[in-house]
C-alpha cells in the first residue's frame, strides 16, 4: 500500500512470539553461533517479506553473564532478532509449566496423567504468576523498540498476556495477537482457573487471529460465557470498545518448495530415493515428536493395513520422520520409546534379510532433504488428534506437481478445512479407518489422484504465508493509518 502522496509504505512489524526463529549455541564467552529453528511458526513467517519485521523473543538459552548478553543481543541484530533474556527459573515455571504443562494439553483436549494433574493443581498459581511475570518481561522490550506506528504482532499460546501488557504501556500502541493452536471448546476453556483473566487480557488486543472459523468462534462463546460479554458479528465488545476477532488460515511460502525440486542436489537426492525404494509406494510422516501429532496412532493403523493385506507387505514402505522436543520431560521420553517399542515391534514382524517396513528417523532433516523425500512419496499420512492447521500437509502438497499423491489427513487438523476436498479425510483415533484409508489411497485411479491433487495444490499455492501475514497485519493498519495520516481538515 502507499501513503497519501503515493510513495511506497513499507509497514514496521514487531513479530513477538516466544522463540525468536534462530536457535543460539554458545562457542566461546562472547562467541555465539546462531541456527534457524525447525516448526511451523518459523517456516510460515519466514514467507513473509512484505514488511519491515522485527523478531522479538526467547533464543531458547539461559545467558546469566552481561557479557554474554551483549555479545548474543549483537550476534543476532544482524539476523534483525532482538532477544528476551529468561532465567532458569522463570523458563521452568513459565515455559515448561504453564506453557507446555496446562494451556497446550489444555487448547489440545489432551488429559494429564493423575499425577501430572495434582502436582499441577498444586503448582498452578506459582506457574500462572510465572507466565504473567514472562508476558511482562516480553513487553518491556518490545516497548524498549517500539516507534509510532509499528504494528505489533504477538503470536501464540505463550503470550496471552502480552496484549494487556502493551496496552498497560500505550494505550495507542496497534496490538494483533494469533493463535497458532487450535482455541478450545468453551467448556475446555472454563476448567482454566485463570479462564478470566487470560480471556480479558487477550481482549486487550485490537485484532485476535486464529487459523479457522471454529476456533474464532470457541473464542468468542468464551468470552461471552465465561465473562458476559457481547460477541458480535464483527468480533467482542467491552463496554463499548470492540476487539475483532476473525480466522485467518495460515499457509507456507510455495514457491520456496517448488522452486526446490529443481536444484541439481535436490534432483539428485530425489533419483537417489527413488532407486532405495524402487518397487515399492512410500508412504511419509513428518511430525515434531508430540502427543498432539498421533505417531503411535498412525503406526499402529499401518500395522493392521500390513495384517489385513498380505499382498502388500514387500511392497509398501512407511517412512516416518520425527523431530524430538522436549527430550527432558518424561512424559516425551515415555512417547519416544513407545514408538521405538512399536516400530521394532512391526519391523520384527514383517521385515525381510533385504527390507523392513517402517524407517523411522529421531531427527530433523535439512530443507532439500525434506524437499526430496515429499517430491517421491505417494502417500502423506498426516494424523493429529489435534493441530491447529498443520503445515506438513501443505508441504506434501506443494511438492507433489509432478507425482500427484495422496494425502490422508486427520479430521482434527485445521488443514482439514482447507484441503479436506482433495484429501481423505479420517479420524486417527479409529485405527481400522486409518487403514482402510491407506487400502483406497494405494489403489486410486490415476484421475482421481489428479483431481484431488489439483484442488490441493490450487490452495497452497494460492493462500500463501505472505498473503496471510499481509491479510492481517493490513486488518490492523487500515487502523493504524489513520494515526499515521489523519484526514486533512
Ligand atoms: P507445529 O506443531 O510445529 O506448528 P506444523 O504446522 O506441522 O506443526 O509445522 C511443522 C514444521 O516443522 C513444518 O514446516 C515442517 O517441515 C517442519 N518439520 C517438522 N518435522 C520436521 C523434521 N523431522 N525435519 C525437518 N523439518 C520438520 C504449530 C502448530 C500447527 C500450526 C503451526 C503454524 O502446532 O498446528 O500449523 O504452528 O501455525
Amino acid at each position: 500500500w502507499e501513503r497519501p502522496d503515493g510513495r511506497p509504505f513499507r509497514q514496521r512489524l514487531l513479530v513477538v512470539a516466544n522463540r525468536l526463529p534462530v536457535s543460539a549455541v554458545r562457542r566461546s564467552e562472547e562467541s555465539w553461533s546462531l541456527e534457524i529453528s525447525a516448526g511451523g511458526l518459523v517456516t510460515a513467517l519466514l514467507g513473509v517479506k512484505e514488511f519491515e519485521a522485527r523478531w522479538i523473543g526467547w533464543a531458547g538459552v539461559n545467558v546469566p553473564d552481561e557479557a554474554g548478553q551483549r555479545a548474543l543481543t549483537k550476534a543476532l541484530a544482524e539476523k534483525k532478532c532482538i532477544p528476551v533474556f529468561l532465567d532458569e527459573d522463570i523458563v521452568h515455571q513459565y515455559y515448561n509449566g504453564y506453557c507446555n504443562n496446562i494451556l497446550w494439553p489444555l487448547f489440545h483436549y489432551i488429559g494429564l496423567p493423575q499425577e501430572d494433574r495434582l502436582a499441577t493443581t498444586r503448582s498452578f498459581q506459582s506457574q500462572f504468576a510465572a507466565y504473567k511475570k514472562a508476558n511482562q518481561m516480553f513487553a518491556d522490550v518490545v516497548n524498549q523498540h517500539y516507534e509510532e506506528g509499528d504494528v505489533v504482532w504477538c503470536h501464540d499460546y505463550h503470550l496471552m498476556f502480552l496484549p494487556k501488557c502493551l496496552k498497560d504501556y500505550n494505550s495507542q500502541m496497534k496490538v494483533g495477537w494469533f493463535l497458532h493452536t487450535p482455541f478450545p471448546s468453551s467448556e475446555i476453556h472454563r476448567t482454566l482457573p485463570s479462564r478470566s483473566e487470560l480471556l480479558h487480557a487477550v481482549l486487550a488486543a485490537d485484532l485476535v487471529g486464529f487459523h479457522t472459523y471454529d476456533y474464532a468462534r470457541h473464542f468468542v462463546s468464551a468470552c461471552t460465557r465465561i465473562l458476559g460479554l457481547e460477541g458480535t458479528p464483527e468480533g467482542v465488545e467491552d463496554q463499548g470498545r470492540l476487539t475483532r476477532v476473525a480466522a485467518f488460515p495460515i499457509g507456507i511460502d510455495s514457491d520456496r518448495f517448488i522452486r526446490a525440486l529443481e536444484v541439481p542436489q535436490v534432483q539428485e537426492h530425489i533419483r537417489e530415493l527413488k532407486e532405495r525404494f524402487a518397487g515399492r509406494k512410500v508412504m511419509l510422516g513428518v511430525d515434531r515428536l508430540d502427543m498432539i501429532k498421533g505417531i503411535p496412532q498412525k503406526i499402529l493403523a499401518f500395522e493392521k493395513f500390513l495384517e489385513e493385506n498380505p499382498t502388500w507387505r514387500d511392497k509398501v514402505v512407511l517412512v516416518q520422520i520425527a523431530v524430538p522436543t522436549r527430550t527432558d520431560v518424561p512424559e516425551y521420553q515415555k512417547l519416544t520409546s513407545q514408538v521405538h517399542e512399536i516400530v521394532g515391534r512391526i519391523n520384527g514382524r514383517f521385515g525381510t534379510l533385504s527390507a523392513v517396513p517402517i524407517h523411522h528417523l529421531d531427527r530433523s532433516l535439512d530443507f532439500h532433504g525434506l524437499c526430496a523425500l515429499y517430491a517421491v512419496t505417494d502417500i502423506a499420512l498426516v494424523t493429529s488428534l489435534r493441530d491447529g492447521m498443520n503445515l506438513v500437509s501443505y508441504e506434501f502438497v506443494a511438492c507433489q506437481d509432478s507425482k500427484k499423491g495422496v494425502l490422508i489427513l486427520s479430521e482434527f487438523a485445521g488443514a482439514a478445512q482447507s484441503l479436506g476436498a482433495g484429501a481423505i479425510l479420517v479420524n486417527p483415533w479409529n485405527i481400522t479407518e486409518v487403514a482402510a484409508s491407506i487400502g483406497q489411497a494405494l489403489n486410486m485411479s490415476a484421475e482421481e489422484r489428479e483431481k484431488r491433487h489439483r484442488h490441493n495444490f490450487v490452495h497452497v499455492t494460492t493462500h500463501t504465508a505472505q498473503e496471510w501475514a499481509e491479510t492481517f497485519v493490513r486488518y490492523d493498519v487500515s487502523l493504524c493509518n489513520q494515526i499515521l495520516f489523519p484526514p486533512d481538515n
